[in-house]
């Protein structure tokens, strides 16, 4: 079936309220802390409170003996048992020849610590108040090393301005690995004919992903079978299993059954290979206990891995029209403390691919340096290098238009590409979109027409009032492996869907995609009760256990419709072309005269035909059966690697209001137009344009990770320093879509998980710098906070 067969089906296309409300919202969701197993021990980590510090000497004697302790476990014990590091990372080799720098990562530390937080000893007990005060006996002595927390320290260290704080033996300079796309001779000499060239330098701020849930494991061990099963809060089961046993703990991959249940939120933070998830494995075969850590807020602030994190400066050239003709870009990633499981992809794959933007720009280079400091390992959040890619592009674009005297749209409209397949300079092909259509819509649900009285109605009141436009590109549906793999990356990300027809004609799907939060349950089933004919409440959705699904991938880059509903779609083909023949048998026809649509199957040309239910119910009960041509059973799984990464993309046009006495900015209008192809559920993915633009905003206005700069101590390590957005920050927003189906899969979908936080941070900081041109500010680094803007408004020189 095609996608556009496909997207007039019923269902598709409809605001179904989420079948898995009902147990959210009556308090029956089943999440990792509310599984209690019996005779369940505590687990408690000490962590370290030093940036950067040599281990001397730990002394467990005291933890040991207090009450309740069943097991105190430090790096040595892990060493000993010859537990290999966590993995180090999905790419690849560096663009300068030399190979990326993978460290060792180890799960209890060895030596040395390298961040706050860093995990020194695993302490175990009956309950967790016992294991947390013998946490307090374990005396470690250190010897404090110097720290270093930005990345421009990191990369001055290369020089020896931070003398002896080398985290790793093997990067003596700190730097992880250099990586770089695009034609760089061919960029310089179009900077050097260029009429007109705009520089930018930016800070793509540090952010804390927070998600409701913090993270949790229960690890339990069945000796009679030598078996492990782990709860544990994560979006990609399957892949937390594969890389525990093959790379970690060398334990037979059948034996480790992991179970992701209910999990309240991930945002990317919850893909990664944790080092407690493995501690608690190991540890509870060593006491044959079943044992649960469930991180407190104040943990999750220190070690949960962090996002964003760029520093980078950006050069466009232009000639006298405002045509790009080059795009350069230098850019400094942190990766923190050590290399976390996909950390090396996202300030290269995921982040230099997309700096083409929606734009013809026929030339773009990119250079990438990535750095360890001591600070949190730094990963994947909510749109993972993409938001990054955006905000430098975006912030780019309206400093050139400002800078040429152009409108914000103007220059934007002049450049948009118009016409598809299109081939960008940093190797992915666009294969479809239409960016002035998402434009047009969004100016006229800003009613950007009335913008100039509503400027002057603020200024009235004596407040600053800005616009600021944003158009993004993102690739999802992460990750075709043909692409990946020519990128660098070590494999490809492909998703697995098993279609279970039952005797009466329900249906169970398995799927390798993980629901925590994005309503898999509802979507999911709208595609298959369409395609089948048959009632959404006739199909439930398995997730999130390796027991259960046969593989997955999981969940990120906005790939579970895309990737994982493909992969059912296709898992329904099979099921189409064998319910076919039992119709054929039961009608005594052809198979290639049986037609199936709206639940039945008929006999082209007559007027025979048979429900879907009774197909069904022959294929267990079977009667007569063709046994040379047909087995018994209706049941099909299908593996599907995209051909192409989806492009969603859109305009969002954000409107501030500043006031200048306190610097006080409030976000008053702000509108999202997407183009997410076929859309399966309004309704829900509203809602993920709404959690991502909250997010965005967040970012943009109040969000910010800050460590202290000579200890590398985290000085917004509570809700008291780290400041989330709420409903009350936010206005109505509007929203609008524009629909070209995606061309590559069978369901014309396009991701939106990520969008909304991709396309507002240069939306709003546009828009503030809008407001604030006037007095002379020209140029701000996120988040726009009371005290930034109004030291800004305070610096400012009206006649720059
Ligand atoms: N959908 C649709 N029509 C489309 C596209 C999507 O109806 N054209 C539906 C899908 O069927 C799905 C939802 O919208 O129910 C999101 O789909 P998709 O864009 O495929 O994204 P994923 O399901 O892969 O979710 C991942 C994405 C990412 S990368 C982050 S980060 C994120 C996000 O989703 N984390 C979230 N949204 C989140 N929402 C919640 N509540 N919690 C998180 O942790």
């Amino acid at each position: 079936m095609g996608a556009s067969d496909f997207s007039r089906l019923p269902h598709i296309g409809e605001s179904l309220l989420r079948k898995e409300d009902y147990r959210f919202l009556t308090g029956a969701g089943q999440y990792t802390d509310d599984v209690v197993l019996a005779a369940q021990s505590h687990a408690v980590f000490v962590r370290s409170p030093h940036a950067h510090a040599r281990i001397e000497r730990i002394r467990t004697d005291a933890a040991r003996a207090a009450p309740g302790v069943l097991g105190v476990f430090t790096g040595a014990d892990v060493a000993a048992d010859k537990i290999n590091g966590l993995p180090c990372g999905w790419l690849i080799t560096s663009t300068n020849g030399a190979p990326m720098k993978e460290p060792p990562h180890p799960i209890l530390a060895q030596g040395k610590v390298r961040y706050v937080g860093d995990h020194v000893a695993l302490v175990v007990a009956q309950t967790q108040q016992q294991a947390r005060d013998a946490a307090e006996l374990v005396e470690v002595d250190y010897e404090a090393l110097p720290a270093v927390v930005h990345v421009a320290d990191a990369a001055a260290g290369t020089t020896g301005a931070v003398a002896g704080a080398a985290l790793h033996d093997i990067a003596p300079d700190n730097h992880c690995f250099k990586w770089a796309i695009g034609d760089r001779t061919a960029v310089d000499a179009a900077f050097a004919d260029a009429a007109h060239v705009t520089r930018l330098d930016l800070l793509n701020n540090r952010l804390i992903p927070n998600a409701i849930e913090p993270r949790a494991v229960i690890a339990s061990y069945q000796r009679a079978n030598d078996e492990y099963t782990l709860y544990v809060s994560n979006q990609n089961p399957h892949v937390e299993r594969l890389l525990m046993t093959a790379f970690v703990l060398g334990l037979p991959e059948h034996k480790v059954r992991v179970i992701a249940p209910d999990v309240g939120g991930g945002f990317g933070s919850k893909i990664f290979l944790y080092a407690e998830d493995v501690c608690l494995t190991w540890a509870a075969k060593k006491l044959q206990r079943n044992i649960k850590w469930v991180a407190d807020r104040s943990e999750s602030f220190l070690c949960d891995a962090h996002g964003r994190d760029h520093s980078s400066h950006a050069e466009m050239a232009l000639d006298e029209e405002g045509r790009f003709l080059a795009l350069r870009v230098h850019t400094d990633a942190n990766l923190g403390a050590y290399l976390s499981t996909f950390a090396s992809a996202v300030p290269t794959i995921l982040y230099a691919t997309l700096l083409a933007g929606p734009y013809r720009t026929p030339l773009v280079h990119v250079e990438v340096d990535a750095w360890f400091t001591n600070t949190a390992p730094v990963d994947a959040y909510r749109g993972a290098g993409r938001p990054e890619a955006t905000y430098l592009l975006e912030r780019l674009v309206s400093r050139c238009a400002w800078e040429m005297g152009l409108e914000q749209d103007e220059l934007r409209k002049r450049n948009f590409i118009t016409s598809f397949p299109y081939q960008t300079p940093v190797a992915l092909q666009y294969d479809i979109g239409d960016y002035p259509a998402c434009m047009a819509q969004a100016q006229q649900l800003a009613d950007v027409a009335g913008f100039a009285a509503r400027r002057a109605a603020s200024t009235a009141k004596g407040l600053l009032r800005g616009i600021g436009y944003s158009s993004y590109i993102e690739a999802c549906g992460i990750a075709p492996s043909n692409i990946a793999g020519a990128l660098g990356a070590r494999a490809g990300l492909f998703e697995c869907g098993e279609v279970r027809v039952h005797p009466t004609g329900s249906v169970t799907v398995f799927t390798g995609s993980h629901s925590h939060g994005q309503g898999h349950e509802t979507t999911f089933a709208q595609v298959v009760a369409a395609r089948l004919g048959i009632a959404v409440e006739s199909v439930d959705i398995v997730h999130g256990d390796t027991g259960r699904v046969p593989f997955g991938m999981g969940t990120y880059g906005s790939r579970s419709i895309s990737v994982g509903g493909a992969a059912i779609m296709k898992a329904l083909d099979k099921i189409e072309t064998k319910a076919k023949k039992i119709a054929a048998h039961l009608m005594e026809a052809s198979d290639a005269d049986i037609d199936f649509a709206n639940g039945e199957f008929s006999v082209r040309g007559t007027d025979k035909k048979i429900p879907f239910a009774q197909v069904a119910l022959t294929a267990y009960v079977p009667h007569n059966y063709p046994l040379d041509k047909l087995e018994p059973g209706l049941n099909e799984t299908a593996f599907y690697d995209p051909t192409n990464f989806t492009f969603p993309a859109g305009t969002y046009i954000c409107e501030v209001e500043i006031d200048p006495a306190t610097g006080a900015t409030r976000v008053d209008r702000f509108t999202a137009v997407d183009d997410f192809g076929t859309i399966i559920n309004p309704m829900i993915v509203e809602g993920q344009v709404h959690g991502g633009v909250a997010q965005g905003i967040g970012q943009a206005l109040m969000e910010n990770c800050v460590y202290e700069r000579e200890t590398g101590q985290l000085l917004t390590g509570s809700f008291m320093d780290y400041a989330m957005p709420r409903a009350d920050d936010f206005p109505d927003f509007k929203l609008g879509h524009v629909c070209t189906p995606c061309t590559h899969n069978s369901l014309g979908t396009k991701g939106c998980g990520e969008a909304g936080a991709i396309g507002s941070p240069p939306a709003v900081i546009n828009a503030v710098l809008d407001a604030l041109r006037p007095l002379g500010v020209r140029d701000f680094d996120m988040p726009a906070t009371p005290h930034r803007v109004w030291q800004a408004i305070q610096q400012a020189n009206p006649s720059a």
